[in-house]
């Protein structure tokens, strides 16, 4: 079975809409394989966001994403890793479809609710970040 990494990252964790979020993925069809509350620190966000680097919005990225709790999820299912993108929108909540969860949660591009991985190889990298092997139930 395909897997995904999804973070609820701290402004949607923080405003209480992760139960709300899980219940749209779980109702799309998905099994929530390992789910964690954590804190991001600042070298797990420089192993996750490697590729955002020296970008300028990378201070502000990492700020937000280490300012609060967030739950980092693996989801499970077929075609998974393109359809949570779909569930999830895009990246500017600006931009995102109806019904997306960026279109109901987020606020702006740094502050947009939800993460997750975009292609098998960022899925295959960005797991073992966030999980061990013995914490995935799949
Ligand atoms: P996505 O999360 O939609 O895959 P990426 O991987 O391009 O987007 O970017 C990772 C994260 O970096 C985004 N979720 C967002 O929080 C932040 N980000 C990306 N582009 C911008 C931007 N132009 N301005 C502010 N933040 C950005």
């Amino acid at each position: 079975m395909q897997k995904t990494l999804v973070l609820i990252k701290p402004d949607a964790f923080g405003q209480n809409h992760s139960g709300e979020i899980l219940k749209i993925y779980e109702e799309a069809g998905f099994k929530i394989v390992a789910a964690k509350v954590m804190r991001m620190t600042e070298a797990l966000a420089a192993k996750h966001y490697a590729e955002h680097i020296g970008r300028p919005f990378y201070p502000a990225l990492v700020e937000f994403m280490t300012s609060a709790p967030l739950m980092a999820l693996v989801l499970a299912g077929d075609d998974v890793i393109k359809k949570v993108r779909e569930i999830n929108g895009a990246t500017n909540p600006a931009e995102a479809a109806d019904g997306t969860i960026r279109k109901l949660f987020a606020e702006d591009k740094t502050h947009n609710a939800v993460h997750a991985s975009d292609s098998e190889e960022s899925s295959a990298r960005e797991i073992p970040i966030f999980f061990s092997a013995a914490e995935i139930f799949d």
